[in-house]
């Protein structure tokens, strides 16, 4: 039975990835930081089927213990402080977590097993003020934030470590990908969520930032499929993972407020709180290498996405539940 370590285990990602691996047969060791409360709730479903290690990537000698101990065949390191607008307000932790927790993860695969295959979460942030639409594997990365910055220090680190020691190293550029497990905070989930509080008649407006910005959002179960087929590779390359389709925040809001019936200009409220010092205005993805070399491409379109979301806040609201 092979055995795969996923960092970021709570995570939107690190739980469909959880489940993915569980149906191919793997033993599955999640691996969480330690709070002051259990917030497992993206994970609780399948708990009892995952060996749960306490580890962060700021305390290098944990990583090691764990890899140690549990000898895993692949490391999906998901973990990250992964909300752009907080890097500006915390950029130095961002950078120790998101940046040089990357380091400290592949140092101790180098050292306890080099034979480990390893798959960094890399972003489309890394793209930033684009260069070139689409964008792909080739185009060159110009980060607009703490949280690009150190994503671009990640991935250059992953290639870094696979050319220096021949590690299976292996870095997806991951472009949006959303679902109902979506945090609170990115604005698709705020927005499903409120337009379901607004449906019920719980709430009355919600206050947003920049509506023209335009981002290639994906279902995130599409895309942990793509990080599992990466290491499943002979030869470990990086790959560009995204619709090739770009909406504007605008357009979403369009497309959840319909679906519901209700028009959304009667709602929104512009708030210069949620606009950031520095936009990412446009990113659309090329995803033809990983169409090609991976036989991957996505199955859950723009429209099924919002509507997916949105049935899902109806339904957590009034099942009486909270949001993730
Ligand atoms: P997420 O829901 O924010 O999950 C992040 C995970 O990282 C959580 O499990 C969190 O644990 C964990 N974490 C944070 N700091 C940690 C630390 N110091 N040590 C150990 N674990 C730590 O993010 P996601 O959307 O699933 O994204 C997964 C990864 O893909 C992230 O690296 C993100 O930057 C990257 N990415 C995401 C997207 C996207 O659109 N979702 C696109 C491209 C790349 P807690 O639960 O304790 O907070
Ligand atoms: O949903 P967002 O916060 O996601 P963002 O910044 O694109 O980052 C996400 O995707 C990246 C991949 O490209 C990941 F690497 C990263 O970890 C994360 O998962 O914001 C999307 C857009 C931005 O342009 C933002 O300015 O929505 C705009 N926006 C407008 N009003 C808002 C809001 N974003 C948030 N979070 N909240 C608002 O009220």
């Amino acid at each position: 039975m092979p055995k795969a370590l996923i960092t970021g285990f709570t995570g939107q990602d690190g739980s469909y990835l959880a489940e993915l691996l569980l149906s191919q047969g793997y033993d599955v060791v999640g691996m969480v930081r330690r709070t002051s409360t259990i917030h497992y709730h993206r994970v609780e479903h399948i708990q009892d089927k995952i060996t749960v290690v306490p580890g962060d990537l700021l305390d290098q000698v944990s990583l090691i213990h764990i890899l140690e101990e549990h000898k895993p065949d692949e490391v999906y390191n998901l973990a990250a402080q992964s909300f752009v607008q907080t890097s500006w307000s915390q950029p130095v932790f961002t950078g120790e977590v998101t940046a040089l927790g990357v380091t400290r993860l592949l140092d101790a695969i180098r050292l306890v097993d080099p034979k480990i295959r390893y798959y960094q979460a890399s972003s489309s942030e890394m793209f930033g003020k684009v260069v070139e639409v689409p964008q792909k594997e080739s185009t060159p990365f110009y980060p607009r934030s703490p949280y690009g910055v150190a994503k671009v220090y990640g991935h250059w680190i992953t290639v870094n470590y696979r050319e220096s020691y021949d590690l299976h190293a292996t870095s997806g550029i991951l472009f949006n990908h959303e679902s109902p497990r979506r945090g609170i905070e990115f604005v698709t989930r705020k927005i499903t969520y409120h337009v379901a509080k607004i449906k019920l008649g719980l709430a009355d407006e919600i206050r947003l930032g920049n509506l023209d910005a335009r981002r290639d959002w994906g279902y995130a179960g599409d895309y942990v499929k793509a990080m599992w087929l990466m290491l499943q590779q002979d030869e470990p390359r990086d790959y560009v993972i995204a619709t090739g389709d770009t909406h504007s925040v605008e357009e979403f809001l369009q497309e959840a407020f319909s679906y519901v019936d209700l028009d959304w200009h009667d709602y929104v409220v512009q708030d210069p709180r949620f606009m950031r010092p520095a936009e990412v205005d446009l990113l659309v993805g090329d995803p033809s290498k990983a169409g090609k070399e991976l036989g991957w491409e996505p199955t859950v379109s723009f429209r099924e996405l919002v509507r997916m979301m949105v049935d899902s806040d109806i339904k957590l609201l009034q099942d009486g539940g909270t949001p993730m």
